[in-house]
């Protein structure tokens, strides 16, 4: 087995997107099985742990979801800080929600790059006959930004599962990408290391020319 196969995953993973869209209903959801319980209301802005195993790839999810501050415009940098990907969810009952999420993408893509995964949920499509956010819209954003979209219901237990994996299974690529980069630039370091101290005087030479 390579290193890459045996080896742990910790991923940061952050909820965004305005008040009441289903955010903390989407991740209790997906680490409960639960909707519309209780502590829905109480939860904190804290992280949801979970572990998964991916074809013999353990992964290690940390999902951070807000209290709320997002309804006061409140989200700053520091809660998306070091994210490998992140789940930008809109209401597909509220266009304002939808223009949020666009908001959210030119702010990680400007803050992280590429470096960080987006997948973008349209929620609550149970209320499909409510629906003001045009679908194909939707779609055709998220594939001109580079986010894989997704149909969910927290309420009927729709699309969430598959969001999830689809985000963790391209940070899984992303990283080992960022992995091999890593690695090939130490085997370049070792070959010049090799050398014969003849060679190694000529390297020198042609790289201080
Ligand atoms: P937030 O974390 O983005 O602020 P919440 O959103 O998860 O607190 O959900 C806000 C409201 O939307 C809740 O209703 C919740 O039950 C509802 N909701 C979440 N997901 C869905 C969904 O998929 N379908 C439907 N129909 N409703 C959903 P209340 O009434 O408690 O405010
Ligand atoms: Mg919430």
């Amino acid at each position: 087995m390579s290193a890459a196969q045996t080896s742990t995953h910790n991923f940061k993973v952050v909820l965004l997107g305005e008040g009441c869209v289903g955010k903390t209903s989407i991740l209790l959801r997906y680490i409960e099985d639960k909707f519309n319980d209780k502590h829905l209301t109480t939860l904190q802005a804290t992280f949801l742990n979970k572990k998964l195993n991916i074809n013999g790839k353990r992964i290690n999810l940390s999902i951070w979801d807000t209290a709320g501050q997002e309804r006061f415009h409140a989200l700053g940098p520091i809660y998306y800080r070091n994210s490998n990907g992140a789940i930008l969810v809109y209401d597909i009952t509220d266009e304002e929600s939808f223009v949020k999420v666009k908001n959210w993408v030119k702010e990680l893509r400007k803050m992280l790059g590429t470096n960080i995964i987006l997948v973008i949920a349209g929620n609550k499509v149970d209320l499909e006959h409510e629906r003001t956010v045009p679908l194909e819209e939707a779609e055709s954003y998220a594939e001109k930004v580079g986010a894989k979209h997704f149909h969910t219901s927290a309420k009927l237990n729709q699309g969430v599962e598959e969001l999830f994996l689809e985000l963790t299974q391209e940070m899984v690529v992303k990283s080992e990408e960022n992995t091999q980069t890593d690695n090939t630039r130490n085997s370049r370091v070792l070959v010049v290391d090799d050398e014969p101290p003849a060679q190694s005087s000529c390297c020198f030479t042609n790289r201080s020319a």
